[in-house]
């Protein structure tokens, strides 16, 4: 299944549904018109996609393509640059933080396999010692992937675990450990404190660890994701996004909302309950899948 097809929700709405428009040339008022409606139906929110209604005629004019060309570059361009994944063989702590629910902890396993896919080696450890059988479900990961796992008793203090998870992935030579933490509210002062001191608890263990932290949101949340974004990078430096559930939504524009007001770009994201249903972000190829256009050279117009 290509990302189009995997993102087919969303890209039914925006794309079938506006199959009509898109035509050759530059779009006319009611063309505009009908777009509006589908952004908006898209969660792709009010600023970007007046944005999109005042800039798309004169980008399609300028630049010589149709519509659905048009209206791709303008969505790109909304997209914050997305870093080169690290190659790096030295040990990097890559952490996950969200509200309940929000995928965290299928995140975890599925960057564990990805690296040890990349050859490194790589470990998880459950900082989330508050709900019952977190541990559990992410030791079934590691067996189901064959990955070593650092899971403590439930109530243990989490910034424990993840000191203890550092220095045994310090000891052990590891070069990827990527740590789960529990569900919380970001209006949650004492869950947000609790948050921080494992972050910083963690650079204790290791300096400059962890080196990335990653926000994980539930697609379908849409424009809820921001006061998300907002109330988590209170707490920890948050350096990238990962947005899942793509596939059970139609609401999927809501991903340029997210990366263009939080300035946080998208790293990965999850469309379905696999561990493969997985991609590295790729900005261009995305929003092609979107709009409807061929990823490269195949025919997913419709
Ligand atoms: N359809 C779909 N389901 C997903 C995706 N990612 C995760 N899920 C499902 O969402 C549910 C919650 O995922 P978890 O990874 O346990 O979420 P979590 O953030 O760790 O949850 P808490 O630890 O309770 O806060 C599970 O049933 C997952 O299978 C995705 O990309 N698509
Ligand atoms: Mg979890």
């Amino acid at each position: 299944m290509n990302l189009g097809d995997r993102l087919r929700k969303t890209r039914d709405a925006l794309a079938f549904r506006l199959g009509a428009l898109f035509g050759s040339g530059s779009p006319g008022f009611e063309e505009l018109e009908k777009l509006e409606e589908a952004l908006l139906e898209a969660d792709l929110g009010w600023k970007l996609t007046e944005k999109v209604i005042r800039d798309l005629p004169g980008l399609c004019s300028s630049r010589g393509v149709g519509m659905r060309e048009g209206l791709a570059l303008l969505l790109e361009s909304m997209l914050p640059p997305v870093p080169e994944e690290c190659r790096g063989r030295e040990l990097r702590v890559i952490m996950t933080v969200g509200v309940n629910g929000s995928g965290k902890t299928t995140t975890v396993a599925r960057l564990a396999a990805m690296y040890r896919n990349l050859g490194h080696m790589t470990m998880m450890a459950c900082a989330d010692t508050f709900r019952a059988a977190a541990g559990e479900q992410l030791a079934l990961w590691g067996r189901k992937l064959d990955i070593p796992v650092v899971v403590r008793s439930e109530g243990t203090d989490p910034g424990a675990v993840a000191y203890d998870a550092v220095a045994s992935a310090r000891a052990r030579g590891f070069q990827r450990l990527i740590l789960d933490t529990a569900g919380r509210l970001p209006n949650r002062k004492d869950l947000l404190d609790e948050l921080s001191k494992i972050h910083r608890v963690t650079g204790k263990a290791l300096e400059g660890a962890p080196h990335e932290v990653l926000l994980v949101l539930d697609g379908s949340v849409g424009q809820n994701a921001l006061p998300q974004a907002e109330g988590f990078s209170r707490a920890v430096p948050v350096t990238g996004l990962v947005v899942t559930k793509l596939d059970g939504t139609a609401k999927g524009g809501a991903v340029f909302a997210m990366a263009h007001e939080t300035g946080f770009p998208i790293r990965y994201i999850g469309t379905g309950e696999g561990c493969d249903d997985f991609s590295v972000f790729d900005p261009v190829q995305f929003t092609r899948a979107l709009v409807g256009l061929p990823d490269q050279g195949g025919t997913v117009i419709r």
